[in-house]
């Protein structure tokens, strides 16, 4: 039993939609929490975002529904641990190759005996306040997402997701593809077919098979879905406002051509 949506769904395999934070700003987490998403995920690995920073954006969405995840710099203990305790929901742990890689992301969420997060007072138990049970109910509620990147996951991927306590992946386009020699191309029948054996893995396992869609176009949106992915992040804000922005600009100039001003 899990009281956090997301591992819920997860488990259950159900269909989410959430979204993506690189601006290390509250006021981006604020405004996304209210758009709708059922997560947000704020990006540690490819930004400048720090725990302190983390820390404000999670305040900021307090009291919100989307659950705070983190995508963690990298797969490390402390990196884990710190989000966790400022607030994350869950840890997505980017660059896991190996049933090894998956087995040290799990430790590091999980209290003894399942892992080897450390007890302590912190703000995710209300300072000490909520100590006992938050310590009872944790392992049941931190979900862990290993992300697949690399083509030595995919040819990984059935040890990966042997691995007790990972509750899903979720596939970074652009590394894998990279991986390939073919970064960047995402829509590549190459990539496409390594998503393909992924998702067909995870059912085989029951589990959650996740994906960014960092460009979230229509095209793209119906194929992740049809495609049998459940856990799915749509753009971040840096693609929001760098659509958005250029969308009114260009607007804007093309009205001005047309005699708009007149
Ligand atoms: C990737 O595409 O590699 C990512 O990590 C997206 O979040
Ligand atoms: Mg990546």
């Amino acid at each position: 039993m899990t009281n956090n949506s997301i591992r819920k769904a997860l488990i259950e395999r159900n269909i989410t939609f959430g979204t993506w934070i690189q601006i290390g700003h509250p006021a981006a987490a604020e405004i996304l929490a209210n758009t709708g998403f059922d997560w947000i995920a704020v990006d540690c690995e490819h930004t400048d975002i720090e725990i302190e920073c983390f820390s404000n954006i999670a305040r900021g969405m307090y009291g919100r529904v989307p659950v705070p995840l983190v995508r963690v710099r990298e797969n490390n203990i402390l990196a884990i641990r710190q989000v966790i305790d400022a607030g994350a929901e869950g840890v997505i742990v980017p660059l896991i190759s190996t049933a090894e890689d998956a087995k040290k992301a799990v430790a590091a969420a999980k209290y003894p005996p399942l892992g080897v997060r450390g007890y302590a007072f912190s703000r995710v138990n209300n300072w000490g306040v909520d100590f006992d049970s938050y310590s009872k109910s944790a392992n049941d509620d931190v979900a862990v997402i290993v992300m697949i990147e690399t083509k030595q996951a995919v040819d990984n991927i059935d040890e990966i997701l042997s691995v007790e306590g990972v509750d899903g992946v979720f596939i970074g386009p652009y590394d894998l593809s990279g991986s390939y020699g073919i970064a960047g191309q995402t829509s590549n029948p190459i990539v496409l077919k390594a998503c393909a054996n992924i998702v067909e893995t995870c059912f085989k396992h029951s589990k959650s098979a996740g994906i960014h869609v960092v460009i979230p176009t229509s095209q793209e949106i119906k194929r992740t879905i049809d495609g049998g992915f459940t856990f799915i992040a749509l753009g971040m804000d840096t693609v929001f406002l760098n659509d958005a922005s250029r969308k009114a600009l260009e607007i804007a100039r093309v009205q001005l051509n047309s005699g708009g001003s007149k």
